[in-house]
């Protein structure tokens, strides 16, 4: 069910895309993730542990499991350990739109994604709490033009409202899987798992919101 909250890291028989949220702590990460899987946004849980979830959807024709790797307040110290990046197609890295602080630091975040992880990696850079319009100090603009530079897709989000939240995991899902496709096809050789058509567009206009 699309509900399920899963703290086991095994799901046999689908194809799964690892999604790793990053970003300052407080900026919203465990709320867009609930938000996600459960539908809902949560109610403040500053003790919450749960670092890992999971989600099956439907792209395309295919079941595939989001397997969303939270941190739990490690990244208060501004590091988490290798074993957090391996494997991951997708980043989502999150700032809060009432902070310029976290958007000064996203950059920390990106550079210590690029120094851990190996291969490719689709990044996202998503804009939080956008219901908090009035208290606005980074502009939509700027935010864009960062992601712009860098490569990444960008999303304006509010985990309080669901805006736009299931619209940036599905994306994240969908140019992971293009990535994991072809890491399978370069270690299994396998011509069934070539890519479909439309999750291999690397360049598809980003906007949401
Ligand atoms: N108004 C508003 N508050 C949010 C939003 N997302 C998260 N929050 C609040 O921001 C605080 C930090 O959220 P949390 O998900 O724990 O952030 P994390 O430390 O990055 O995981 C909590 O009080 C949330 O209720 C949002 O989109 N809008
Ligand atoms: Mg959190």
């Amino acid at each position: 069910m699309d509900g399920d909250l899963e703290l086991e890291d095994s799901i046999d028989g689908y194809n799964s895309v690892k999604i790793v949220m990053l970003g300052e702590s407080g900026v919203g990460k465990t709320s867009l993730a609930l938000r996600f899987i459960e539908g809902v946004f949560p109610a403040p849980k500053p003790t919450i542990a749960v670092s890992y979830f999971s989600k099956k959807l439907f792209i395309d024709t295919q079941m595939i499991v989001a397997k969303i790797w939270d941190t739990s307040g490690q990244e208060r110290f501004r590091s988490l350990v290798p074993l957090y990046y391996r494997g991951a197609s997708s980043a989502v890295v999150v700032f809060d739109i009432t902070s310029m602080e976290t958007f000064q630091t996203l950059k920390f975040w990106v550079e210590e994604l690029k120094s851990n992880i190996e291969g490719e990696i689709k990044i996202f850079v998503v804009a939080n709490k956008c219901d908090l319009e009035k208290n606005r100090q980074v502009s939509k603009e700027e935010s864009m033009n960062y992601a712009k530079s860098i490569g990444a897709k960008f999303f304006q989000t509010s985990a309080l409202s669901g805006e736009c939240v299931q619209e940036l995991f599905r994306d994240a899902c969908i140019q992971g899987i293009s990535i994991t496709d072809n890491k399978s096809l370069q270690n299994q050789n396998n011509a069934q798992l070539e890519p479909k058509e439309d999750m291999t567009n690397q360049n598809p206009p980003s906007f949401c919101c």
